[in-house]
């Protein structure tokens, strides 16, 4: 039952990704397993605001609104961090881990 799960999740997000029609009403789809228990939560992220919304597990604001939410697990612990992409600099920001500046205008992230 956890597999299906995570399956139509993944499913879901693959129909998200890269469409334009989720930021047109300033969120993003922002699923992943942020507590690292196995099981995906779902998340936004508010373009106009940063804030990331994981339900049931926190609420907290990163980023901004040229910034494209980047979550996976950076640290290979298993659950996924918050982070984001920003294009005009290249910046890569992840929360509480790491800032780096990898890339350039024009490039799309790439996280799995
Ligand atoms: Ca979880």
């Amino acid at each position: 039952m956890k597999y299906t799960c995570c399956f139509f999740m993944i499913l879901l997000v693959l129909l998200c990704v890269g469409s334009e029609s989720e930021a047109s009403n300033g969120l993003i789809l922002a699923w992943g397993d942020y507590d690292g228990d196995g099981i995906w939560e779902t998340g936004i992220f508010r373009v106009t605001s940063g804030l990331w919304a994981i339900r049931g597990i926190t609420r907290v604001y990163f980023g901004g609104s040229t910034d494209k939410p980047v979550p996976a697990d950076y640290d290979g612990g298993s659950s996924t961090e918050i982070g984001i992409f920003r294009e005009s600099s290249g910046l890569w920001a992840i929360r509480s881990i790491s800032r780096v500046y990898f890339g350039t205008s024009g490039d799309i992230p790439v996280t799995r």
